[in-house]
């Protein structure tokens, strides 16, 4: 049967306010989780991914997880390790404990971030491409990644990671016109990645059908993802106001974008 019942966590967070507006319309009852309070949700819990007790009370019954919580930036390794690769951890044991079948991670193009972007007729990027993360914060998605396939592989807890481009209301950079997601694409995605049959552990890119794409969106079709959008549109616009990508740059020779080349956050 279909999941009902999702656990969203990093519920406050910007992805996870556009998706608790689009979900439910899929018919989908979301528990909410975030270490912050959710605006205009009184009944969401408010924990840190830190807190293994309150993660197995959160997980309890519900079908399957959303898992958005951590931090969405580079950020000190430390910071990283908690947040993000320790807090995942804790997150798929819980679910492990309490027989959860399925989880949609939220992972990054980040993972992948040293990936130069394909130019003129380059093939686009596949998703068996080598991880190349480009901070530490990509490296914890790669880490979530290989801690889906493990659970998978040893539990048959079922994964889908989604190697989010950009997801934002609308394009607000000339990269962005490569790997946006439209939100309203985002909830057809996650949809599909929850009721999609049979999974196992899959990972798939996650923007919209945009004409100016980067990578192939083969995986996320094969799970019954049929993006509507497209970012050209605002490409006129957009390149008006900041040029074409610039060849020489570094910030704009890898699909990561400016994180390849952003100075570290100490202390490293
Ligand atoms: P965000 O930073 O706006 O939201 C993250 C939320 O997680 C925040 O509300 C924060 O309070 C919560 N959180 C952080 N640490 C936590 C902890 N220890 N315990 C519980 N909650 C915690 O980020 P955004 O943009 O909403 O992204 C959501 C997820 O999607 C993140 O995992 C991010 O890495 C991933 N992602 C987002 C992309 C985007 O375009 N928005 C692109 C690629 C990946
Ligand atoms: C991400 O992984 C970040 O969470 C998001 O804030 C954006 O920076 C996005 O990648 C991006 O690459 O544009």
């Amino acid at each position: 049967p279909a999941p009902r019942t999702v656990l969203l966590t990093g519920a406050a967070g910007g992805l996870g306010t556009l998706m608790r507006d689009l979900l439910p319309a899929y018919g989908y009852e979301l528990r909410l989780l975030d270490l912050r309070p959710v605006e205009g949700a009184a009944d969401a819990i408010v924990a840190d991914l830190a807190d293994r007790d309150a993660l197995r009370e959160a997980v309890r019954g519900v079908d399957a997880i959303i898992h958005l919580a951590g931090i969405s930036l580079e950020a000190p390794f430390e910071k990283i390790l908690r947040a993000n690769i320790e807090g995942t951890y804790n997150l798929y044991e819980a679910a492990r404990q309490e027989g959860v079948e399925r989880i949609v991670f939220a992972s990054s193009n980040h993972a992948v971030g040293f990936t130069p972007r394909p130019r003129g007729d380059d093939p686009l990027i596949p998703i068996d491409t080598p991880r190349r993360p480009d901070t530490f914060y990509g490296l914890s998605k790669s880490f979530g990644e290989d801690l889906a396939q493990f659970y998978w592989d040893k539990h048959g807890l079922e994964t889908v990671s989604v190697r989010i481009g950009s997801c934002f209301p609308e394009p607000t950079s000339v990269r962005m016109l490569s790997v946006w997601m439209s939100p309203a694409d985002g909830a057809r995605l996650l949809h599909a990645a929850l009721t999609a049959e049979n999974v196992g552990h899959t990972v798939v890119h996650g923007s919209s059908a945009n004409t100016r794409l980067w990578w192939d969106l083969t995986s996320a079709r094969s799970l019954g993802y049929e993006p509507q959008d497209d970012s050209e549109p605002y490409a006129e616009k957009l390149i008006a106001e900041q040029g074409e990508l610039d060849p020489e740059n570094i910030a704009h020779a890898y699909l990561g974008g400016h994180f390849v080349s952003d100075p570290p956050i100490w202390p490293y």
